[in-house]
């Protein structure tokens, strides 16, 4: 919208122009075979987590089946899903990361 030009088809407002980006939630999936370990391993590595609060996520996710690890634009989500998945298939656990719209 053009204000020099009102074509009068449409309304001018005075709000500020300011988008937030759309949020994604990492989530870390339970399973019966990857070590507590790794897990709490991985969100220290990935999610820069302190060790009592990746043991803490861990079990929260050993015991409820999922759990969120942090939420971030959909870019670095991707990327720390991506991240997450290929190191845990290189060290042959079958640790899954996926991402859900906050
Ligand atoms: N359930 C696994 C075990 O008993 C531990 C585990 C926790 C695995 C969290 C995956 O995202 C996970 N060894």
């Amino acid at each position: 919208n053009n204000p020099q030009h009102d074509d009068g088809l449409s309304v001018q407002t005075a709000e500020p122009k300011i988008k937030q980006p759309p949020l994604y939630r990492v989530v870390l999936l339970n399973d019966d075979y990857t070590p507590m370990e790794f897990v709490v391993e991985v969100l220290q590595v990935f999610f820069r987590m302190d060790r009592e609060q990746a043991t803490q996520v861990m079990l929260h996710v050993h015991t409820r089946g999922k759990g969120v690890c942090g939420v971030y634009t959909r870019d670095v989500a991707e990327s720390k899903v991506d991240q997450v998945n290929d190191y845990a298939r290189e060290c042959d656990h079958p640790l899954m990361c996926t991402l859900e719209p906050e």
